[in-house]
């Protein structure tokens, strides 16, 4: 796009409707698209701001067979969930719809309907990957394997989570059912595909040619590899029956492939909104000035940047992406985020351990996002941005200002005399960063771009640390209130600047310096809201006799304990994963009664236990078998103390040939177990006074 953008149409990717929405979430896709909506309409542009929920898809049935519910109350349960919580961390979309409204099902069949009728598609009867069992075809996530491309053992039918690519479930490597974890069979089924070899070199064109300067290296580098490795045709149809009913003659039986349905659902929506504003919705998708943005992960890359595209292509009425900001993963505690083993901070969670501190999360989440590589989240990191960052300085400035402006002044701003070349700097560093911040934010570095708002905060600090007007205040008036009226300026362009980033502040440090009413000055005439130019281009952003409100802190200090709690819920739900999850070791081969017979098994009790010197796991215990007292070498250091073991009964093999282990003769076995996560434990007799020596039958 050369010109300045008429409009905007920014979407953010659909969250399937299979689970609440987490950090990960916010931080890859939502915290970012809405810095960028948020910051546009500060510029006064024209913005659509659309998203909804992704309604369809293996994954929701999945869940309903999993929760025992039908499709549609997955969808509509979760799809509540997901809204508010958007709502709670203020993402501020024009319109949040879901694929599963009327309008989207239209508007996604009429899209199909024209492609079909225009010869867009391939029509083909193949070999589908079916389950004989579960009697029904295996596509995307019904159906796991190895990838081709990359060898990840757990890639689906239709992607590969490992490295991003798309393809189709036959070409997976051994190939097995999610349903019944059988073999499955091919069986053949028509399908309609959308054949993007024949947009390879339209896309080699407008990608690999066109966009190598300004899409995100991670972005521009995937597509590029796609491209280089060819494309081939993907099936838009699927056989399921949750999803859009393919709408032409000869396709019963079948829904539109989720990822054809869900991208059109950034169409719907905006038709959706548009006809709520009594607008017209095609400017925001047809027409040449306006500037088509994709917020997503780094997993949905080859959606919207080849197969989404390349459907708009085809369609040929459409405006096609003028970037796809994609962020990569966002990892927690040094892990994945998984939905699926609840190793997550899940938004509605966190509201409640946090109730109104939705800035600091979205603070923390732009402070470290993934924008470039995957990065990790953690409490410790949570904390001390808070603390050191958002406390100590943006909230440490602003409360000073407010409440030396009130001791001052009865909270009536003062009038500035002599300006001092210190003075002058500050005010002209003030006036840039307007500028200097958008800037950051057109590139999509939001990193960076808050980095940048923090040093507006700082420079505020600064001054007031440098020319304390705490000290002044008992010799010279004057400089005092010129110090003082410098400090409110800088805090009311806090006050805007800060507003893409921190939504809830800006809002509450607007009412704290009482900027959302029409400023009174001190010859009565009122100033306008301040909007983002207004910080550089204004000569006084607030007027000396305006009164400002009494103060009331911004952040508050998160304790160790507040972490420690967050660190117990995770590791809570790693062990409740790791025992709903623990793989059970598969029976060994059959014995006989006689077998069983030659094992002497005793209770006996642990009379001495010592660490054995130079190694992790082993130590050496006197046991009183009842028989004798003996050595045995048990390799328990690691899960128990010396001490806390003496005196506890425990099983022995006693008739097991004796063998040395270090230099020692160990004469016998302790039977133990382990935990999911690892922990032995002691397989023993409960307290029911048997006597050493009793044999175990
Ligand atoms: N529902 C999100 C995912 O892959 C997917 C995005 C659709 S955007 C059109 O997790
Ligand atoms: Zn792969």
């Amino acid at each position: 796009m050369t010109q300045s953008p008429k409009r905007y149409t920014i979407t953010a990717a659909l969250p399937y409707t299979n689970g609440p929405v987490h950090i990960g979430h916010l931080a890859g896709v939502y915290v970012p698209a809405d810095i960028y909506a948020r910051f546009q309409r500060l510029q006064g542009k024209d913005v659509a701001f659309v998203c909804g929920s992704d309604e369809h898809g293996v994954p929701i049935t999945i869940k309903a067979k999993k929760e025992g519910i039908t499709p549609q109350q997955v969808v509509d349960k979760y799809h509540a969930i997901i809204k508010q919580s958007f709502e709670d961390f203020g993402i501020t979309f024009d319109n949040y719809s879901r694929t599963s409204a009327p309008i989207h099902h239209q508007t996604a069949s009429q899209f199909f309907k024209k492609l079909y009728e225009d010869g867009k598609f391939v029509e083909e009867v193949t070999e589908q990957l079916y389950d004989e069992d579960a009697q029904q075809f295996l596509a995307d996530r019904f159906v796991v394997g190895t990838c081709p491309k990359c060898g990840y053992e757990e890639s689906y039918g239709d992607q590969c989570e490992q490295c991003g690519t798309s393809h189709n479930a036959t070409d997976l490597i051994n190939p097995k059912s999610a349903i019944s974890g059988n073999k499955p069979v091919l069986k053949e089924t028509k399908h309609w595909f959308l054949p993007l070899d024949k947009y390879e070199s339209w896309l080699k064109d407008w990608i690999v040619k066109g966009h190598q300067k300004d899409w995100k290296t991670n972005v521009y580098g995937q597509c590029k590899s796609w491209i280089d490795d060819g494309l081939r045709p993907r099936a838009v149809t699927r056989d399921l029956d949750w999803g859009i009913p393919v709408p032409i003659e000869g396709a019963e039986g079948k829904v539109l492939y989720v990822w054809f349905d869900a991208p059109i659902g950034y169409i719907s929506a905006t038709k959706e909104w548009a006809e709520q504003q009594g607008k017209d919705w095609k400017p925001y998708w047809k027409a040449e000035d306006t500037k088509l943005l994709h917020f997503i992960g780094k997993d949905n890359i080859v959606f919207h940047c080849i197969i989404f595209p390349s459907m708009l292509k085809a369609d040929g009425s459409y405006t096609l992406p003028d970037n796809v900001p994609a962020n990569e993963f966002l990892n927690l505690e040094g892990n994945k985020i998984s939905t699926s083993k609840n190793w997550a901070v899940w938004l509605h969670e966190y509201l409640e351990d946090f109730p109104n501190q939705q800035d600091v999360l979205r603070y923390v989440l732009t402070a470290n996002a993934p924008e470039t590589k995957d990065n990790d989240f953690t409490w410790a990191d949570f904390q001390a941005r808070n603390n050191n960052e958002l406390v100590a300085v943006f909230g440490n400035f602003i409360n000073r200002v407010v409440v030396l402006t009130h001791k001052y002044y009865n909270g009536i701003a003062p009038a500035a005399s002599n300006l001092s070349e210190v003075d002058k700097e500050t005010l002209k560093e003030l006036r840039a960063y307007p500028e200097v911040i958008a800037s950051s934010l057109e590139r999509y570095r939001f990193r960076e771009a808050q980095g940048k708002l923090m040093d507006l905060a700082r420079l505020g600090n600064k001054y007031l640390a440098d020319e304390e007007p705490w000290k002044s205040i008992k010799t010279d008036e004057e400089r005092t209130k010129t110090v003082m009226y410098v400090a409110l300026q800088i805090a009311t362009a806090l006050s805007v600047l800060s507003e893409p980033f921190l939504p809830f502040t800006s809002t509450t440090l607007k009412q704290m310096l009482g900027l959302n009413t029409a400023q009174q000055d001190d010859n009565g005439s009122t100033t306008k809201n301040l909007g983002w130019k207004d910080i550089s281009q204004t000569e006084e952003l607030l007027a000396p006799g305006h009164t400002i409100n009494k103060a009331e802190l911004l952040f508050s200090k998160i304790e160790d304990t507040q972490i420690q709690q967050q660190l117990d819920k995770l590791k809570a739900s790693k062990k409740a994963n790791e025992m709903t999850n623990a793989t059970v070791t598969p029976q060994k081969e059959t014995i006989q009664f006689d077998d069983f017979t030659k094992l002497d098994m005793r209770v006996g009790t642990i009379v001495e236990a010592e660490k054995m010197p130079k190694t992790k796991k082993l130590m050496v215990l006197k046991v009183d078998t009842g028989i004798d007292v003996r050595t045995i070498v048990s390799g328990i250091a690691e899960s128990f103390t010396a001490e806390e073991i003496v005196g506890k009964q425990v099983t022995v093999l006693v008739n097991l040939a004796p063998r040395p282990l270090r230099g020692v003769e160990s004469q016998g076995m302790i039977l133990m177990t382990e935990t999911p996560d690892g922990k032995l434990q002691f397989v023993n007799p409960d307290e029911s006074g048997v006597t050493n020596g009793a044999t175990i039958t």
